[in-house]
């Protein structure tokens, strides 16, 4: 892909079932209605199509939701990219693999597709005896496939994602990494490059961390941002802004495309705010983006009852990774602190919890009456543990001020039980 706009959006990359069709038809009226977005990118690891089964064209009636996509997509002038990982098992070195991979571009390209990508994330970093006999090396088996894609579909733009794609994956050595700049050497200088930063999910992301980058693989790398993914970890779920990222960074990438929750109601404010971000010119504070974002997201709640201080406790309780919002600290600090003092020094760190667990279940019983019960269903499992936790606290709390005998907590010990609670307990008191 030629690195002629910047390159904004989301990116549908993540493991577990996949966005419905009308949530992506919702998720392009955002990304319409944002300024500075502009793209959308098909990758869902669970399409069974664009991965595990990639030598397979699609069935008609798949092909013709994809239809519907890249229509609505060029309607609301966003570009569609459509995405194919076929590095699981393909032979790099096939002719047969070869006429597979391009009947396979060639069906999404005949449904009006003009924007693609192939994916060599996630895949085994080892060459088939096969493929050895043809390739000195991984990084050229990359380079010669995407080339040949390149120049194969020359009206099309072409990205592309190493199996090296953050700086913990370089061994922590970017500009010493081989796979990494034999690429930079030998992939076609208008061909896209991904890179999630200095980690797979990264907090931070630094300017110099991508001037190194890009000295090595000798172009601006578009960033597949998993700062608000939570597929590796269930429990999970990110409502806060877009951050960590200073505002020059835009200066040394060609894109940045958001690969957020699973969940996809959780992911208004986490893009919104990208838009923002993006926008931005010399002023950025990730903080005001979000409160704006979250006082917008409240309409889809289906519950007009819900209130801005509801819906700022949710988004700071789960903010992004590593980080919580103001209220959400808070109320770690306040627990931390009722947990470790007698009772006579609560004081106000009671008044916290009280006045946390009162706002908590009432967005609960608000939440349990929206009309728009997918997104209930989106953020059921999350809410319902903290408000499981936060009621375990509060008789805790009760069982201390009484001044009597042992704690037992008669409703929530005895339900966590089973393989999961063994083997945490074993592998984490280790
Ligand atoms: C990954 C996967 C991505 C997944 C993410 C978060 C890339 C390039 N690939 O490594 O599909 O959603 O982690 O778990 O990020």
């Amino acid at each position: 892909m030629t690195t002629d706009s910047f390159i904004c959006g989301a990116l549908e990359g993540f493991y577990g079932r996949p966005w419905r069709q009308d949530q992506r038809l919702q998720l392009f009226q955002w990304l319409k209605d944002w300024e500075g977005m502009n793209t959308y990118m098909y990758a869902p690891k669970d399409d069974l199509y664009h991965r595990s089964h990639w030598r397979e064209i699609y069935p008609d009636n798949i092909l013709n939701e994809l239809k519907e996509l890249i229509q609505a997509c060029h309607k609301k002038e966003l570009k569609f990219i459509y995405s194919i990982a076929p590095g699981l098992d393909i032979t790099y070195s096939s002719e047969d693999e070869w006429n597979l991979l391009i009947d396979k571009i060639e069906q999404i390209q005949q449904i009006g597709c003009m924007h693609f990508a192939i994916l060599f994330d996630d895949i085994p970093s080892k060459l088939s005896k096969k493929d050895e006999l043809v390739y000195s090396s991984f990084a050229e088996a990359h380079a010669v496939i995407t080339n040949r894609l390149f120049e194969y579909f020359s009206d099309s733009k072409l990205l592309f994602c190493p199996t090296v794609y953050c700086v913990q994956m370089a061994d922590n050595d970017v500009p010493g990494n081989p796979y990494l700049n034999e690429l930079g050497e030998k992939l076609h200088p208008e061909i896209g490059f991904f890179w999630t930063g200095p980690e797979v999910v990264s907090k931070d992301i630094s300017v110099e961390s991508i001037q190194e980058l890009r000295s090595v693989i000798k172009r601006k790398p578009i960033l597949w941002d998993n700062l608000h993914a939570n597929d590796y970890d269930i429990r999970q779920i990110f409502f806060g802004p877009y951050l960590g990222r200073p505002l020059e960074l835009k200066n040394e990438l060609g894109g940045i495309l958001s690969n957020p929750n699973c969940q996809f109601w959780a992911n208004y404010n986490p893009l919104q705010t990208l838009s923002q971000y993006q926008i931005a010119e010399t002023d950025w504070d990730p903080r005001q983006a979000y409160k704006d974002s979250s006082i917008e997201w409240i309409q889809y709640f289906g519950n007009g009852d819900i209130s801005n201080e509801e819906i700022q406790l949710l988004g700071d309780c789960f903010y992004a990774p590593g980080r919580m919002g103001d209220m959400g600290s808070q109320i770690v600090v306040s627990i931390q602190f009722i947990m470790n003092h007698p009772p006579e020094e609560w004081a106000s760190h009671l008044d916290t919890f009280k006045s946390f667990e009162a706002t908590l279940n009432s967005l609960c019983s608000k939440m349990m009456a929206t009309t728009n019960r997918d997104l209930l269903y989106d953020f059921y499992l999350p809410l319902w543990e903290l408000r499981e936790e936060t009621e375990y606290v509060s008789k805790w709390i009760e069982w201390k001020q009484s001044g009597k005998g042992e704690f037992i907590s008669s409703e929530l010990v005895p339900r966590r039980q089973g393989i999961l609670y063994d083997i945490q307990n074993i592998v984490h008191n280790f």
